[in-house]
């Protein structure tokens, strides 16, 4: 399978091709293709495709594989892994595709989950120590799933299934923006505790978590900090 983006800037496209573990990305240089860099994923590369994640004018290379999805960059050795999901066991990532489903002007990824049967969204996420990771934002169980296409605007995916193309609803409220933080809840905490370091209402991370009374929180689950009054000390 193939991808095609322009990864050094330079206003040609390269392309980047798949089969099995290998990739290699190739430029065409004096009237041939010739392979710039090469590598392997950690699993088989299931799906591929290119998106700008984190600026407009560079891509990254996206791949699905059996458990999770990773993200490549352009560097000076060819690829670098820069960023991986968590680790979804047996989901198969048959088809990865981004669009800006929340709306927030970021794209986000789509991954078709074969074997999962579930879509999942994933972005590209500020947590509180600034570091960035590929976090999930949301998943929708679908039967029978073959294949997605994100478009580009807010809410809406094409799915396609063995019983032919649909129309996904996304709930978009719940998938969280640019501008806000993710936090993991830790031993301890209290969404009062969590509201003052933040500076941010107890109400607030209620409304932005949909959180239901008693807001019981668990170690390890992940808690979206509004956009606002963050403490940035
Ligand atoms: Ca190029
Ligand atoms: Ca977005």
């Amino acid at each position: 399978m193939v991808a095609t983006a322009d990864l050094d800037g330079d206003g040609q496209m390269e392309v980047v091709a798949a089969a099995g573990r290998e990739y290699k990305v190739f430029d065409w240089q004096q009237g041939t293709f010739v392979v710039i860099a090469a590598g392997q994923a950690p699993q088989d590369i299931l799906s591929l495709t290119a998106g700008c994640l984190q600026s407009d004018d560079r891509p990254e290379i996206l791949m699905g594989t059996r458990d999770q999805i990773l993200v490549y960059a352009p560097s000076e050795s060819g690829l670098t892994m820069l960023y991986q999901s968590l680790l979804y066991p047996q989901a198969y990532f048959r088809k990865v595709s981004v669009g800006d489903v929340n709306g927030d002007g970021k794209l986000e990824i789509i991954g078709a989950a074969s074997g999962a049967q579930t879509l999942y969204f994933f972005g590209l996420w500020t947590l509180q120590d600034r570091s960035r990771r590929l976090e999930e934002l949301g998943r929708v169980y679908l039967g029978g799933l073959v294949d997605v296409e994100g478009s580009g605007s807010e809410g809406q995916v094409v799915a396609g299934t063995t019983e032919g193309y649909v129309d996904v609803y996304v709930p978009t409220a719940l998938l969280p923006r640019e501008g806000e933080t993710l936090y993991t809840v830790r031993r301890g905490d209290s969404l009062w505790r969590i509201a003052r370091r933040f500076r941010v209402s107890v109400q607030a991370l209620v409304e932005a978590n949909d959180l239901q009374h008693p807001y019981r929180l668990d170690p390890g689950q992940a808690l979206v900090i509004p956009a606002g009054r963050r403490d940035t000390s």
